[in-house]
């Protein structure tokens, strides 16, 4: 099957593919049914995640646009020398800009995101932007060990905006910070944005917006399925549900069913009764002090942080330690 087109993507979304097929089996398995966060983001997907990335009610988005460049400024005082950026979940590309802008050293960037056409885009455009910056994007789970096509360079600095680190448990968060220990190396840094504790009010208008973008990403996984796997879920037939579970401190988001039903997801049938739901997605809040304490725990000690207005939102420049 690799034939035609061994130099270019598909080879990558093949592996995925199968993956993607049995963990949606899997988790439709669960007495709790659920799908794992990552498998939003089809091309249509991460086109709804930008579109939430724009609505007002979303503030971990421009709040931590609003912070990079003071970031940016204090990093270029610490990063001299030639240095490389290896970006975790790089989506659109947005964030580094303030980074490779304020920091005349970076030689390198290596984005890494699973949306693979929305990101070679994104990559066409930052490399005209940036021509002295060599970009070499990876197309693939980051969670995954990957190998990097990294030149050696003085500084190693992973980067991990978005609270991205939200849609994992601690314990995986935890697991996920000792990985990029590895990958980054024994003098590497990574500077990383986790969305605060604040407000439920707060928290559940950023998540159900009033233009119901938030519900259209949601429900587009149901979409992303059928077409993929051959399934026959009505998206229509499942209501977005979000909201803040305190005690667990994170936003969980689900998708209701309204109606009972038995759905087909290729050849096996899957019985929803109403009001049953599948779980989508985490979105965990750290306090600083919770964050800096998981983080000590995963090998890496924070150097410096900053808070943004009204402490909505915090990024942490982290080293190995
Ligand atoms: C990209 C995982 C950080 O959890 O806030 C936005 C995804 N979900 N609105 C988040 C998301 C619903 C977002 N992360």
């Amino acid at each position: 099957p690799l034939t035609a087109t061994e130099h270019s993507l598909p080879v990558f979304d093949y592996l995925v593919d199968r993956d993607f097929a049995s963990d949606v089996l899997a988790g439709l398995s669960q007495q709790q049914k659920q799908l794992q966060p990552k498998y939003f983001y089809d091309q249509q997907g991460s086109r709804y995640f930008d579109q939430i990335c724009a609505l007002k009610e979303y503030y971990p988005y421009q709040t931590e646009l609003a912070l990079l460049p003071k970031v940016a400024q204090d990093l270029a005082q610490r990063f001299t020398g030639d240095s490389l950026i290896v970006e975790f979940g790089a989506g659109s590309l947005v964030k580094v800009k303030p980074l490779l802008q304020a920091l005349p050293g970076i030689r390198q960037f290596v984005p890494i995101d699973i949306s693979g056409e929305h990101l070679a885009l994104a990559c066409q455009q930052l490399q005209r932007d940036f021509p002295a910056v060599a970009v070499s994007p990876v197309v693939g789970d980051f969670c995954t060990t990957l190998t990097l096509p990294v030149m050696p360079l003085q500084h190693c600095i992973g980067f991990f905006p978005g609270s991205t680190i939200g849609n994992f448990t601690p314990a995986q968060a935890r697991q996920f910070l000792c990985n990029a220990r590895q990958t980054l190396g024994p003098d590497g840094w990574l500077l990383i944005g986790v969305d605060t504790k604040k407000s439920p009010v707060y928290l559940h208008q950023a998540y159900n917006d009033a233009a119901g973008i938030t519900a259209r990403f949601n429900r587009n996984i149901l979409t992303r399925i059928n077409r993929e796997l051959d399934a026959a879920f009505r998206p229509e037939t499942f209501e977005h549900y979000a909201f803040y579970n305190a005690g667990q401190s994170r936003v969980e988001m689900h998708l209701v069913s309204t109606e009972e039903q038995v759905v087909d997801v290729f050849g096996t049938a899957v019985a929803f009764s109403v009001g049953e739901s599948i779980h989508t997605e985490n979105s965990y809040k750290y306090s600083p002090d919770e964050f800096m304490q998981l983080a000590a725990t995963a090998g890496w000690h924070t150097e410096q942080h900053w808070l943004a207005d009204k402490k909505l939102f915090a990024t942490y420049l982290l080293r190995s330690s």
